[in-house]
């Protein structure tokens, strides 16, 4: 079948075509055997979170059983060991997003605080009234409601890059929306409702143009594909471990060093000092100043193991999968009278939303639940997304690598028996 997205043509994963061996990768995640509502499990809602490889859950569990401690503090035996494992989960994470350093991997508990921890910090310090911060028509909640925040403190203005018809971003609009008012552009990598690739390093080069810093939401772009923060030039990069197969609570802001140096801490408490007087605090250096009070140590080791397994199973071999089984289920759903993809964009990752005609997407989602299918049915915590569309909610369906073409032909019967039922 020819490829619906430019993406899979034109990019070097093509060549890792058909590297997966989906069938033993699924025996490595034990939550994939179990059945609902007496059927097996399709599951098929990877952009709220993914499931769990079992070096995953045994890592946690041999950490709680064997070396649990506190990390930075103690001299004793486990304390170093826990210390050590937790510091070697970051040098994973700089290699996995090749950071020019390990300071500059702050572990936060997701996306939604490392946008905060931005929005914050960085926009407390560098933003003034009458400034202005640009971001797209397409993010998450959690990168529009912290700048709404900002500017609400401190009387900036928040503007919005539009988007087409097919759900890509107006490039031509953004250079009009960029001036010397701009103090920062914060956009989506991937949208989670859309699926749309956004052309991150053309915005960032844009944005470099005019002297302003950009911030990548990679929640739903890291777990489909290789991303390089060097290579993109962003400024600061976020994501989330529950949506890269690691544990919940925990997740990564990367910043240029330069940058994070500049700015204040986030929050105070342990750790994140070097000294302590009722007079002055000095803080600690990168990256403790923005890890105040103990951490999620087991969150961390847990997404160490879920980076070392994806990078065994190769992000080009994921998206060269992925890919594929988007162009199949795309194929597949479109020929469906009635139904109507929402996001059409020509780059797209890991997500594929729809609407059929007369047919709340709740019930959709409701039928198919019934069928042993588990999507997400509603706005995605993308509002304004849904208001561009001129629809209330999606049904959406989201991929994993662990997924297969036979998931997707249980999807597209269970789309008839939607319509059967309600039609
Ligand atoms: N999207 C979804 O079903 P947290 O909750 O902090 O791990 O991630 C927030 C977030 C930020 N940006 C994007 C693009 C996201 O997709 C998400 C989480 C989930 O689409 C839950 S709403």
């Amino acid at each position: 079948m020819k490829a619906v997205h430019e993406v899979t043509t034109r990019e070097p994963w093509k060549q890792a075509r058909a590297a997966l061996d989906v069938a033993r990768i699924r025996e490595d995640f034990p939550i994939l055997k179990r059945k609902v509502h007496g059927k097996a499990l399709v599951y098929l809602d990877n952009a709220a979170t993914t499931q769990k490889p079992k070096v995953v859950i045994d890592t946690l569990h041999n950490y709680y059983t064997a070396e649990n401690s506190n990390v930075h503090r103690g001299i004793h035996f486990l304390s170093e060991q826990a210390t050590a494992a937790y510091e070697g989960a970051r040098a994973k994470v700089k290699s996995f997003l090749n950071a020019a350093e390990t300071r500059e991997i702050i572990f936060v508990r997701g996306t939604t605080e490392g946008i905060n921890l931005v929005a914050h910090s960085y926009g407390h310090t560098f933003v003034e009234e009458g400034d202005e911060i640009i971001i797209s028509a397409m993010e998450h909640h959690s990168n529009i409601v912290p700048w709404q925040i900002l500017c609400e403190q401190i009387g900036a203005t928040l503007r919005v890059i539009p988007i087409n018809h097919n759900g890509e971003l107006l490039l031509d609009e953004f250079a009009k929306l960029l001036n010397a008012r701009t103090k920062f552009v914060s956009v989506a990598h991937v949208s989670n409702a859309l699926g749309t690739v956004n052309p991150v390093k053309e915005i960032i080069e844009m944005s470099h143009g005019e002297g302003v810093p950009v911030l990548l939401d990679g929640a739903q772009a890291v777990p489909h594909m290789r991303v390089d923060v060097q290579e993109l030039d962003c400024d600061f990069y976020t994501f989330s471990g529950h949506k890269l197969f690691g544990p919940t609570g925990i997740g990564v802001l990367y910043g240029k060093a330069k940058l994070l140096e500049a700015m204040p801490p986030y929050q105070g408490g342990g750790d994140m000092i070097s000294l302590v007087t009722f007079e002055k605090t000095h803080y600690n250096e990168l990256p403790y100043k923005f890890e105040a009070g103990t951490p999620h140590i087991a969150g961390v080791v847990g997404m160490g193991a879920a980076i070392d397994y994806i990078t065994g199973v190769g992000a080009d071999a994921i998206a060269a999968h992925e890919c594929e089984l988007l162009d199949y289920a795309t194929g597949k759903l479109s020929r469906i009278p009635g139904l109507k993809i929402i996001g059409t964009a020509k780059k797209k990752a890991g997500v594929l939303s729809f609407v059929i005609e007369g047919i709340h997407p709740h019930d959709i989602g409701t039928v198919l639940d019934r069928e042993g299918l588990a999507i997400r049915a509603g706005h995605h915590c993308a509002m304004p997304v849904m208001q561009r569309f001129g629809v209330p909610a999606t049904a959406r369906v989201s991929f994993a690598f662990y997924n297969t073409k036979e998931e997707v032909d249980a999807l597209v019967k269970a789309v008839h028996k939607v319509i059967e039922v309600f039609g």
